[in-house]
């Protein structure tokens, strides 16, 4: 270049300089045609997250061209697996798979419904000739295409990709979740998520094989739902004044305290949480609502102040931790509100179990009314903790009335509850060993594994504000769900549950990277429980994070790169 550089004159650049401009065109048209015509190779060895039961790879590879045809069988659900394959190969072809109805020898992909396989199982062969998926059900279906996501090669991932045919590995994988439950907690009260970024969780969970989205609609900072009956709660209860800036000290509130003083709201009418409801469908995923009852609920009565033991009217409050106003178990108006609710709750939300919270309630008011006093004389209650005993017990009589479940926090035990209440366990694992011992059906969510509102490093400086705590990656992949229970007991155990808490979570960028890549590790106790190996799964998660970056998801490094 230096030697052909120096004989050349100025006339001489000019010509260099436009036949680079040509040779800069030719080549860009060489790159168009031949990425058109591209061939994307396979990339081994197989990486998959959660990790399937097992994996058995071949030699050599299958080449699906985007003119391969896809047979999918008619029974239920296929339409979403079909939806679902369209969007993860849609990236790289441009567009879906051409559906047939017989499939030729050689090539394309073909689901089958096989009856020795339960709902979420499912068989994924990989051979010369073709793909073939056997499912217990569509659900089983769904999560091989998600299984077939991971196996693409990085650049099919990408939306401009634009090519003809992408080699896939020849692989037989028999996969199957370890448990039955795989939650999300989503807080939209703290701060508010639209629908779109609600969707986008629930992409983040079917990508990682989760099926329950749990949906806190309802917290002292904010009423999220609406409710037709009850117009206010959303008028006035979904709208807080300010809120209050940096960390909250708890106790009493003084001059100290910053606050932003922009009203602070966002709530989702019916209609959107139908949209919610079907888009988790698609997906797989159940939502379960949860209507925060009988703590946590000072924006219900800044709505209606008939709703209190004072009747006194109260502002959405604007600060953090837990507060004694809380719903008056005294009045019969109180158990006629919450009935009207759920009924409204119970037509949106398909889902057999319905979430009444009932976590950190104090009973301080309830000390000094007369209708709880009351209550406590007629019903023979003991002490002020029977009340919110006897408020969940009258819910759950309503909710099985109606062929629901009721599900509530750890706390719901102290009340005493009946058997058939299914308890989610926050307070460390004990409330869920015991709630197994006595029958009761469990959710594990410990906050020390599965809180992600908590920092992911030590080096909180460096770190957006957070509720505090400490839960790194290799932490939350350690969650044993099972330990100190019986085998017996164990089956009482239902699954585990992330919760994101969002008062110090004002957007999605950060929810997103609070959730990953610790959803992963999570999301691997409740698949693969039977097969952790926290090695191997990060050297899988290396390459799952091609996908987070393929989508454009935010995540954090730790635990990734150290
Ligand atoms: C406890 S967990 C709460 C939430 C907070 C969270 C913060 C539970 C049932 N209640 O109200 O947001 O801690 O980590």
């Amino acid at each position: 270049m230096n030697r052909d550089g120096q004989s050349r004159g100025r006339g001489g650049l000019r010509r260099f300089a436009g036949a680079l401009t040509v040779a800069g065109f030719v080549a860009s048209i060489l790159l168009l045609v031949s990425s058109c015509g591209r061939r994307l190779e396979a990339e081994r060895p197989v990486a998959v997250v959660p990790c399937p039961e097992t994996v058995v790879e071949g030699e050599g590879s299958f080449h699906l061209t985007e003119r391969m045809p896809c047979l999918l069988p008619d029974e239920a659900g296929y339409e979403a697996v079909g939806e679902a394959l369209d969007e993860v190969l849609t990236p790289c072809f441009q567009h879906p798979l051409t559906r047939v109805r017989r499939l030729p020898v050689r090539g394309g992909i073909r689901f089958e419904c096989c009856d020795t396989l339960a709902d979420e199982a499912y068989r994924l062969e990989v051979t010369h000739d073709g793909i073939r998926i056997l499912s217990g059900a569509a659900a089983g279906a769904f999560y091989a295409v998600q299984t077939l996501r991971q196996l693409l090669p990085s650049g099919a991932l990408d939306p401009e990709s634009r090519v003809r045919t992408v080699e896939i590995p020849t692989v037989v994988i028999v996969d199957r979740p370890a448990m039955a439950y795989r939650g999300l907690m989503l807080d939209v009260a703290r701060h508010f998520f639209t629908v779109d970024e609600v969707k986008r969780t629930l992409d983040l969970m079917a990508l990682h094989k989760m099926n329950v989205f749990h949906w806190h609609l309802t917290d002292d900072q904010g009423w999220r739902i609406e409710i037709r009956r009850y117009p206010e709660l959303t008028r006035v209860g979904s709208v807080r004044r300010r809120t209050l800036i940096g960390k909250d000290p708890g106790g009493e509130y003084d001059e100290t305290c910053r606050y932003d003083e922009t009203p602070y709201g966002g709530y989702y009418t019916q209609e959107q949480i139908r949209e919610v409801v079907e888009y988790a469908a698609r997906r797989f995923i159940t939502v379960i609502p949860e209507i925060e009852f009988p703590g946590h609920a000072v924006a219900a009565l800044a709505s209606y102040p008939w709703l209190s033991c004072t009747g006194e009217r109260y502002e959405v409050r604007q600060t953090w931790d837990i507060d004694d106003r809380v719903f008056c178990p005294g009045r019969e108006s109180t158990f006629e509100f919450i009935e009207g609710v759920l009924d409204e709750v119970m037509e949106l939300f398909p889902s057999e179990w319905i979430h009444i919270g009932g976590d950190e309630c104090p009973t301080k008011m309830w000390a000094g009314c007369p209708h709880c006093r009351e209550r406590m004389r007629t019903e023979e209650i003991s002490d002020l903790r029977g009340l919110q005993g006897y408020a969940t017990a009258r819910v759950e009589r309503f909710l099985q009335a109606h062929g629901r479940q009721l599900i509530g926090w750890d706390e719901i035990l102290e009340g005493g509850v009946t058997p058939t209440a299914v308890v989610m366990s926050w307070r460390g694992t004990e409330g869920g060993v015991r709630a197994a011992r006595q029958g009761n059906r469990v959710v594990m969510s410990p906050s020390t594994y599965c809180y992600f509102d908590y920092y992911q490093t030590e080096d909180t400086d460096s770190e957006p504000l957070a509720w505090g705590g400490f839960l790194p990656l290799e932490r939350v992949y350690a969650f044993d769900p099972l330990e100190g229970l019986d085998a017996g007991e164990r089956c009482c155990v239902l699954g585990v549950q992330a919760n994101l808490w969002t008062e110090y979570i004002p957007d999605f960028d950060q929810a997103q990277y609070m959730l990953l890549p610790r959803l992963s590790a999570l999301a691997e106790v409740g698949w693969s429980l039977d097969r952790k190996n926290y090695d191997d799964y990060r050297r899988r998660l290396r390459r799952l994070i091609r996908i987070y970056d393929a989508a454009g998801y935010r995540y954090a490094r730790h635990g990734i790169d150290d």
